[in-house]
Order: structure tokens, then sequence, then C-alpha cells
């Protein structure tokens, strides 16, 4: 049996309905995991944590503002107050324990602000010189380039200095917590991946490799060692 990964839902606070994309999901089978979907209370978040080896946090809506101490800039989406305080719970108590997470988009939006960092709001109105980050090609298309730096878990992960990635956002990381380090920019130097090199296995990425890993070997390899990273962890700690 492979190790217990939580893929937090996308939640609906006006429908009252959960969603999950399935193709993440299905990576996290193909990469050998037994999945289970998350959401709930911040006192579910910190309960449901120990019985876990490992986090996918996934994409969705904006995260609000007022958990990085700002007012909402008019470009701000949609958000959802049930869903932050769940994953940034869940997201802080991994990071305190030591339990792998594995952060998507929205999820590495999250993790960010979990070790108090920062985002843009919203990227064409506040960082004009951007390159268009939400593309309006098919997910399995990449549309943009990242380049990987070197010395990292990401670079030995993908094997290359240069990626293509797809790319569906229109915040991202501003600021990264201290100590923590970029570990992708996109070619207009925007913050596409990160670690935070003292935790076991905390690796985000902006882009969508639930959309590429079917075709992509490099997409596919971050959820094989992000389940493999969960299975150690896991071992150790019995
Ligand atoms: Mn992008």
């Amino acid at each position: 049996m492979g190790p217990l990964i939580g893929i937090s839902c996308s939640v609906d606070d006006e429908s009252e309905k959960l969603s999950l994309n399935l193709p993440y999901l299905r990576a996290v089978e193909a990469a050998g995991g037994v999945p289970v979907m998350l959401a709930g209370t911040e006192e579910t978040a910190r309960a449901v944590i120990g019985r876990l080896q490992g986090v996918l946090l996934t994409g969705g809506v904006d995260v609000d503002p007022c958990h990085f101490g700002e007012e909402p800039h008019p470009a701000l989406g949609e958000v959802s107050a049930t869903r932050d305080a769940f994953e940034l719970a869940l997201a802080k108590e991994a990071l305190r324990r030591g339990i792998p997470v594995f952060g998507i988009c929205r999820g590495c939006q999250v993790m960010a602000i979990a070790g108090g960092g920062t985002l843009y709001q919203d990227i064409p109105s506040q960082r004009p010189e951007s390159l268009q980050h939400y593309q309006h090609g098919a997910r399995a298309r990449a549309s943009h380039a990242v380049d990987v730096s070197a010395g990292s878990r990401l670079r030995e992960i993908s094997g290359a200095a240069q990626l293509r990635v797809n790319s569906f956002h229109h915040q991202a990381v501003r600021d990264l917590p201290q100590g923590w380090i970029t570990t992708a920019n996109a070619p207009d130097g925007l913050i596409e991946a990160f670690e935070d090199p003292a935790h076991p296995y905390w690796l985000a990425v902006q882009w969508h490799p639930e959309g590429l890993y079917p075709h992509d070997p490099a997409a596919m390899a971050l959820f094989a060692t992000f389940v493999q990273a969960a299975q150690e962890v896991a071992s150790h700690a019995r």
C-alpha cells in the first residue's frame, strides 16, 4: 500500500458544494499514492494531518488578501473563506510537523502565505510588464518557459535547466518567507516554483503538472518524488 495523500478540494461557499478536478487524483494514483479528498474546519485540518503521509494542495480560486495583511485589489477574483481557513491550517501544521506537501497553483500561493509570504493579487495590473500567465490554450499544452535553479530539488527532479509549463494564474507569489528558495522563474522574473530546504519535502509550483503528466516526464516526476517522499517520511515515523 502506498502512502495516504490528502488532496484539498475546491469549496464553493455560495452553493455549499465541494469539487475536485480528477487529474489531481489520477496523478497521485499513477505515482503510487492512496488519495483521500479533504475539506472541513481548521479543527478538522489539525486533526487529519497526523493521519496523512502527504498533502497535495490544489489549484482554485484566489486567496483572500486578508491572510497577508492587504485589502482587496479591484481585480481580485472569487475567494472562499472556508477553503482559505482549512488549507492554511493544514499547511501551517504540515510545515511545523515536517509532513511532505506539494502545492500546485493556488496551493503554491497557500504554502507561501502559510510561511508568512505575500502575493500579487493580480499580475496584469500589479506587474504589467509580465508575460501572459493565463493561457487560452488547453491544459495539456505548455505555454511559457521556466528557468530551473541549479542545485534545487526541482532541478534534480526534472533533470532540466529549463522547462515548458502551462499557466493558469492571475495571482503569483510576491515575497517568499526567509530561508525558502525560488527554484523556477518565468522569463519575466515571476516566481514559478519554490522550496523550503529545511523541510523534508515542501515543494510548490505555479503551473499545473496534473494537466501535463500523461505526456510530460518532468511533470510525472513531480508526483512520483512527492509520493516517494511521503512514503519515506512515513517509514521514518514508524
Ligand atoms: Mn505562469
